[in-house]
């Protein structure tokens, strides 16, 4: 396959992409098509790796409404709804609605991602047809499941046994939820055992970490000392931190040195943060948002995920990756224009970079032949503009295309 007058990475000067059995081949200013190749012509947009979603709950997305629609907007009412629901989650429900949420990613050149699957429930409905998927789309996405325990994992009945299981089952991470733990010391100790399972299993670690408008929510530490001191490092992940955005500045800044030592990956969920954030508060009201730009300018690797389709925590949600980037650069203040331009990372590289993918990922030559068309000629004004992506190609095969609406003005 033959990618001709592209801007990769909003380069000033177009390239011409080659793909040969599946992997980059060739990459140069102008490349002459063989014969029979496919062309496919890039008419001066924007090239980019495939959009990695590295945080999204697979088992509740497009349930919203179902049994009731949250209307407090509190991350707490969205657990009690989906407490409601668990009772009626079947193997089919479950496949049917993960299915068709990881096509609408697709449609948007989505190729990689992670999901969460909440293991809160005794018989762990969820997880058996969540890992069938994963092995069902393969061909066109790839998924990492994490064990989620919603619940807790010393709160709720048989929690560590419940997430070994998990482990045991094939999933890709262990996760965890200990602001929502009893006490500060029982979500301490639940971040202890959660790394144990995750070293006992040789699994990636990706916790749900101090989610709460609470300065004194400071599990973060205690995941950062232990990734340090187990050497698991790079490997884990902590995903929404909005603690950190009610830290003294003292404290956040000595936090983040750990971080950074600790190589641990943030992932922030603009949306979906925003939407449950600052709910308690009257005025001033809090963004709810981790410290995103403080965090990326001391080197740690931050990513943006969209976190919810449509469940009882986000009302809204269509698998587009430019929406997180569009409300995350807003709320974490990053509208310099380079900042602007280079937004796109926190959706392609540094998520393929949390999800630990990075060598089999990029547009270098060697590499799995996988890229996105996004009809713009750079990342501002696909930005700007909403643009979709027109071609998904992934290991030389297109997987999904786009025609931009055009509009007509009758005047
Ligand atoms: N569960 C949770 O604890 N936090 C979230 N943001 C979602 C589910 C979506
Ligand atoms: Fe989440």
């Amino acid at each position: 396959m033959l990618i001709r007058n592209v801007h990769i990475e909003n380069a000033a000067e177009p390239s011409d992409v080659r793909i040969e059995r599946g992997v980059f081949s060739e990459i140069a200013p102008l490349l002459l098509p063989a014969d029979g190749e496919q062309v496919i012509d890039g008419e001066g947009n924007l090239l980019l790796p495939p959009f990695v979603e590295p945080h999204v709950h697979l088992d509740s997305c497009l349930t919203a409404g179902t049994p009731r629609w949250n209307e407090s907007g509190t991350l707490f009412e969205g657990i009690a709804i989906f407490s409601e629901y668990k009772p009626r989650l079947t193997p089919d429900d479950v496949k049917e609605r993960a299915m068709r949420a990881l096509r609408m990613m697709a449609s948007h050149g989505i190729q990689h991602v992670r999901g969460h699957v909440d293991v809160s429930d005794p018989h762990l409905t969820a997880l058996e047809p969540l890992l069938e998927v994963r092995r069902e789309v393969a061909d066109f996405i790839d998924v990492q499941l994490v064990a989620f325990p919603q619940e807790g994992i010393l709160s709720f009945p048989d929690g560590e046994a419940l997430l070994r299981r998990a482990a045991e089952a094939g999933v890709d991470a262990v996760g965890g939820c200990p602001h929502i733990e009893h006490t500060r010391d029982m979500g301490a100790e639940s971040v202890r055992i959660l790394m144990d399972v995750a070293c006992d299993y040789d699994l990636l670690v990706d916790v749900h970490c101090d989610e709460i408008d609470d300065p004194a929510s400071r599990n973060l530490e205690v995941l950062a000392a232990l990734a340090l001191e187990t050497g698991l490092a790079e490997r884990v992940t902590a995903s929404h931190t909005t603690a950190m955005g009610s830290y003294p500045d003292a404290y956040a800044s000595k936090l983040i040195q750990l971080l950074v030592r600790a190589q641990l990956n943030i992932i922030s969920n603009p949306l979906v943060n925003m939407h449950l954030g600052g709910r308690f508060d009257t005025y001033p009201k809090r963004r709810g948002l981790t410290r995103v730009k403080e965090l990326a300018e001391a080197g740690v690797n931050v990513a943006f995920g969209e976190d919810d389709l449509q469940d009882p925590w986000h009302p809204l949600g269509n698998g587009d990756m430019i929406d997180p980037v569009f409300m995350g650069v807003y709320a974490a203040h990053l509208t310099g224009y380079d900042q602007l331009q280079d937004s796109y990372r926190f959706v392609t590289h540094n998520a393929a970079r949390a999800l630990h993918l990075q060598d089999s990922y990029g547009i270098e030559v060697g590499k799995p032949g996988s890229c996105v068309i996004v009809a713009a000629p750079n990342f501002y004004e696909a930005l700007r503009t909403h643009a979709p992506v027109t071609h998904s190609v992934r290991r030389g095969q297109l997987l999904a295309v786009t025609s931009p609406a055009k509009t007509k003005l009758l005047f």
